[in-house]
């Protein structure tokens, strides 16, 4: 399989991504930076009008001149203008990358990465995963396909302990950094050193929603895969419901077994749900920018509302994982960030990290429930990642699938509110914070 496109960052001489710790420094002068990839690649002129903008290809077929004779097209599940171009974006936007399938959400693809493990495997997940993604490995892959699940706490647990947890037949460690949505850090190059050391070599995989290929590179720190809620802030316009997996070149053999599942299973994209979603990555390095920005500056205003218990934003420098944060930053965006604490001072010590943020508002469910209905800019609804700014209850919410004991251990409480910091301007979202704070502090006092 021909790589759908090897992006200058990840290209090394032997073609392969750079091993554990890899980071490289953004080139200057380049003409492949983060953004210019975002906007060019796999969206060249149409060789037949000219059009600078892709044209929607509907058809679900295509003529064959002979049998077998045919423009690289034959069905559209198999393939389609539209989703190859939009999996070139892909593979070009994911730092590292060379392979790149798209599916009809990020749930379809997290199903097929499992079946792809085949019967009885065992795997390691980090503990707190997306609901649906638990929800699928113990409901779903557990009763069909036999898999065993050991959910481990990545961030905290020792070496042994985690080595402990891998079996003969642990085939993936799943991981997803920041975590939905308690907001843990793993650190992704001692998970895949420690997988390099086991006798069954499991494969790394990274679900990269929350950061998106702008602030991090997973593929770079020496993960196998990576997968991505495009659903969230690649396609970033909460219109497009997909999902993607992107490999390196030297797994190229995996990435093939993916591809005759991706059309075998046949969730896959509509054309017009990629045409959009190429659409939307074009802004994907400015989106992320305000994304980060504006959540800053809305954590540090949390940080200092005596409603407010506890602030979760691993760019907090009270994070306790703040250094973790900054050391596993994407090489554009460690450019970025750096610009940034130069320009804007550094008073808190803090920087742009994603647009994510949790916190435990004082008090309980009312409270939170006072809040989330009493917020103006922040719509109560699930879902993260769109321009505009979002906001949730995960305990009865994205996390409901979760068993309640469970929720409770990894602190998903009731009074645990996440936010999806949109891009609007950024003195409307703290005044929409602090009024929606006043009015559940009010239930309180009631
Ligand atoms: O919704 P879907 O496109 O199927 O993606 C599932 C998924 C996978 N991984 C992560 C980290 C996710 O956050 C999600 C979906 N999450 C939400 C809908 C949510 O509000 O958290």
């Amino acid at each position: 399989m021909t790589p759908a496109v090897l992006n200058a960052e990840a290209s090394t001489s032997n073609g392969h991504a750079n091993g554990a710790n890899g980071v490289h420094a953004a080139k200057k002068g380049s003409l492949d930076g983060f953004g210019t990839r975002a906007i060019h690649a796999g969206s060249e002129a149409n060789e037949e009008t000219g059009a600078v903008i892709p044209p929607i290809s509907l058809s679900t077929t295509y003529k064959q001149d002979a049998i077998g004779k045919h423009k690289g097209f034959e069905y559209s599940r198999s393939g389609n203008p539209n989703r190859n171009a939009f999996e070139t974006t892909l593979a070009a936007l994911e730092s590292g990358g060379a392979y790149a399938l798209a599916f009809s959400s990020g749930s379809a693809t997290t199903a097929t990465v499992l079946q792809s493990l085949g019967p009885d495997a065992h795997i390691i997940s980090v503990n707190d995963v997306y609901g649906g993604t638990f929800r699928y490995m113990t409901r779903v892959a557990a009763e069909n396909q036999g898999l065993q699940t050991t959910f481990v706490d990545l961030e905290n647990a020792d070496d042994d302990t985690i080595r402990a947890a891998f079996r003969p037949n642990t085939k993936l460690i799943w991981i997803e950094s920041p975590t939905n949505p308690t907001l843990r850090l793993i650190d992704i190059p001692r998970i895949v050193s420690l997988a390099r050391s086991m006798p069954s070599d499991p494969l790394v995989l990274v679900d990269n929603t929350f950061l998106s290929p702008f602030y991090s590179s997973p593929l770079l720190q020496g993960a196998d895969i990576v997968m991505h809620s495009l659903t969230k802030y690649v396609n970033g316009h909460s219109d497009v419901v997909m999902g993607a997996l992107v490999l390196p070149a030297h797994r190229a053999a995996v990435a093939e077994k993916l591809r005759f599942l991706q059309n075998a299973i046949g969730a896959v994209p509509s054309a017009y749900d990629c045409w959009l979603a190429q659409r939307g990555a074009k802004t994907l390095h400015l989106r992320m920018k305000a994304h980060g920005a504006n959540a800053l500056a809305v954590a540090r205003f949390l940080q200092q509302s005596p409603h407010v218990e506890e602030v979760i934003y691993p760019g907090l420098a009270t994070h306790p994982r703040n250094d973790l944060a900054y050391r596993s930053l994407s090489p554009h965006a460690r450019v970025f960030v750096d610009r940034y604490v130069k320009e804007h001072g550094d008073e808190a010590g803090g920087f742009p990290y994603g647009g994510m943020i949790s916190f435990r508002i004082r008090g309980g469910a009312d409270e939170a429930e006072r809040f989330l209905t009493s917020a103006r800019l922040f719509t109560l609804a699930e879902s993260l990642g769109g321009v505009e700014s979002l906001a949730e209850h995960p305990a009865r919410m994205t996390h409901g699938s979760i068993p309640p004991a469970e929720r409770a251990l990894l602190g998903i409480g009731d009074n645990l509110v996440r936010l999806s910091v949109g891009v609007e301007e950024v003195e409307d979202l703290i005044a929409d914070v602090e009024q929606a704070l006043e009015a559940a502090a009010a239930v309180s006092k009631a």
